[in-house]
């Protein structure tokens, strides 16, 4: 059986699955769950949020760091998570890591009504909407989005948004220290949930703070290389 994913085009955790499946070329289907009913995930009643992954046996495993380790273990050649006891201290660290540019990124993405409305766009676009459900959304959710963003810079202690960004994709670019990949010469667990991640934003301003970091960049363009995959979801 092919494995299945069920997810939002545009959620940064669905996109570290998809990263994953890429780079291990798993062939699998997709299925895009509706935001508002999600009947599409209706089978699973206790866990209700994306991604849900159904693997090639039909075994559920939920939540995307889990989901990428069960998917390395089910499909193991090219293993991307660390087993030397250094090496997986270092991929816990950046896991972490990527799990604050996920927390902070919708200060960036919906700083203010004009970007979510934009962000909202490209959520519509991407995700199973119909006609009058996008143009609800489209303002409605942007209007609530622009509020929660604040909310999550108090919470997250963002000042400025777009230094927030800066500061991660530096913070990334040195981690590298002149390697390939953050993992060594081969993309590792944290290259591909933090690829995933991006490419989420890929089409949204955030895209263009990548671009500023010319080591952030080149690094993109190696994860592109390595997943075949671009930095758009659309
Ligand atoms: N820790 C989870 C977080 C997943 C998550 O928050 N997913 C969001 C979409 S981006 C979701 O499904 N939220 C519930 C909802 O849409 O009602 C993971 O890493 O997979």
């Amino acid at each position: 059986m092919k494995p299945k994913l069920y997810q939002y085009a545009a959620c940064p955790f669905c996109n570290k699955v998809t990263s994953i499946l890429a780079y291990k070329k798993v062939d699998f289907d997709v299925v895009e769950v509706h935001p508002l009913n999600k009947k599409e995930i209706a089978f699973s009643t206790d866990y209700r949020a994306v991604p849900i992954y159904i693997d090639s046996k039909g075994q559920q495993v939920n939540d995307s760091t889990a989901i990428m380790k069960h998917i390395d273990e089910e499909f193991p050649s090219s293993a991307v998570f660390a087993t030397e006891a250094e090496k997986k201290e270092q991929e816990e660290k950046w896991l972490a890591w990527s799990e604050k540019l996920v927390r902070g990124l919708p200060t960036v993405v919906y700083d203010n009504l004009l970007d979510s409305i934009k962000a909202f766009d490209y959520i519509t676009k991407t995700g199973k909407f119909s006609w009058v459900q996008s143009r609800l959304i489209k303002y409605s959710g942007a209007f609530v989005m622009t509020l929660v963003a604040k909310k999550i810079r108090t919470r997250e202690a963002i000042e400025d948004p777009q230094a927030f960004l800066e500061k991660k994709t530096q913070e990334w670019a040195e981690g590298l220290k002149g390697k390939k990949f953050m993992a060594g010469e081969t993309p590792g667990a944290a290259d591909l949930a933090v690829f995933g991640i991006c490419r989420a934003v890929g089409e949204l301003k955030a895209a263009k703070t990548f671009e500023k970091n010319q080591d952030f960049w080149t690094w993109l363009e190696r994860m592109k290389g390595a997943t075949g995959l671009t930095l758009s979801i659309v």
